[in-house]
């Protein structure tokens, strides 16, 4: 018998004389699905230098192992985030690279166009003031709506780097209407069945104003564009102190609320590991989500069931699987918490009035142990119960090590 069996009965014990089905909770637990980013394995991030990591991936096809290592050892991580062209396959072999990944156990996930890093984007992408420029960045846009049925993703991840630093760079309501032009091409060949996330940021690498700053922006142009467009939410691209849970309730209640880039930050951007900084935030997120995807208030509950939960972060000083192991289980944790709030009950004390009593019972389900919880949900999807010991005393980290060693650059499918 495993040893968080004990603590495991004593908790079904309480959560059954509270009410709760032990059984659904843990269902709703094994079918969790978190997408990891291929660039979280290998040497990147956009900040003043990406430190090279002994055994940091440097092809798609190591990036692709390990996110399958993640799958395998915590068995709710089962797709990848792809970044063209980061992962863009030398021969153009997207079936290749599909079939890799499926040989491995994972899918491929969203497909995330990079319109940030060719020189020629010094002063934007679509909201470019240089035609020609605009017209590259909606090619590569456009490839990537076609990379999409060959990966067999159904997620178009859109971030734009595209921004200003000097009042008077450039006409603010022209470079808006660049945009909308763009976001409408594009818009117009996304593959049948499939989504465009639109991800905000309310600042860098652009100082003086952003072209797509804020959830409010994202959600205005998801509504003109169509049912197909969502917003996407990072979590690390607000200011301090912003309700992101809020924002969560609103694009769920409106049905826009398409994905998530999860992370954290202290102060600014998006590099930390989820749930380091707030896990409180995290959880509140999640209670949202959870109670929209339990209840049966359209559109809130058929959104909160079809979002695409990904993680994105750069792993920078604190090496790059056992992070992201870390980060897939925060956001588990975060999860269950949100399962054990007592619905019926905050319904009743929200409608009383009563403040604190509410408060409380938010508190209650988030100050719950769901260690031996999720310790038996492990055991019983035969994944490790501990699975970042397990994964550090597993000798991948020595396999890569040595197989890969200290590689500066990333490359892509070989
Ligand atoms: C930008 O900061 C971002 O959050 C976008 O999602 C990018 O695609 C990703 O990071 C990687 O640069
Ligand atoms: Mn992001």
């Amino acid at each position: 018998m495993s040893n968080h069996k004990a603590a495991y009965d004593i908790l079904t014990a309480s959560l059954e004389a509270r009410g709760f089905d032990v059984e659904a909770i843990k269902d709703a637990l094994k079918k969790q699905h978190i997408e990891t980013p291929s660039w979280g394995y290998a040497n990147s991030g956009t900040r003043f230098k990406a430190y090279a990591w002994p055994g940091a991936a440097s092809t798609t096809q190591e990036k692709l192992d390990d996110a399958a290592m993640v799958h395998k050892i915590t068995g709710i991580a089962p797709s990848v985030a792809v970044h063209i062209p980061w992962d863009k396959p030398a021969d153009e072999d997207y079936d290749g690279m599909c079939q890799y990944a499926e040989d491995q156990g994972i899918v491929i996930g969203a497909v995330n166009p990079n319109v940030f890093q060719d020189d020629e984007y010094r002063l934007g992408s679509l909201g470019n003031p240089n035609r020609g420029i605009q017209e590259q960045a909606l090619d590569h846009i456009l490839e990537c709506c076609e990379i999409m049925p060959r990966v067999k993703s159904d997620a178009l991840s859109l971030w734009f780097a595209d921004g200003t630093n000097f009042a008077g760079q450039d006409s603010l309501r022209a470079r808006k209407r660049r945009f909308e032009d763009g976001l409408r091409l594009v818009y117009e060949h996304l593959p049948a069945h499939s989504r465009m996330l639109v991800e905000y940021k309310f600042f860098e690498p652009a100082f003086y104003s952003t072209d797509i700053p804020d959830w409010g922006t994202a959600y205005a142009w998801c509504l003109k564009l169509g049912p197909q467009a969502q917003v996407l939410v990072d979590l690390g691209h607000h200011a301090q102190g912003v309700n992101i849970e809020q924002i969560v309730a609103f694009l769920l209640d409106e049905g826009r609320l398409g994905g998530f880039h999860f992370n954290n930050r202290k102060y600014a951007d998006d590099d930390l590991i989820v749930g380091s900084v707030n896990p409180y935030e995290l959880f509140l997120i999640y209670n949202e989500l959870t109670g929209a995807a339990l209840g049966d208030d359209e559109p809130a509950s058929s959104t909160a069931n079809n979002i695409a939960y990904m993680i994105d972060q750069c792993h920078n000083v604190e090496g790059k699987l056992a992070p992201m192991i870390l980060s897939v289980l925060n956001c588990q944790e975060a999860y269950a918490k949100s399962l054990l709030v007592s619905r019926q009950q905050l319904d009743e004390t929200q409608a009383a009035g009563d403040v604190l009593g509410a408060h409380l019972i938010l508190n209650q389900a988030y100050r719950t142990d769901v260690e031996p919880l999720l310790a038996q949900v492990r055991e019983e999807m035969g994944v490790p119960t501990d699975p970042i010991t397990t994964y550090l005393s597993s000798g991948y980290e020595d396999k890569i090590r040595s197989e890969r060693g200290l590689v500066d650059a990333s490359g892509g499918f070989q």
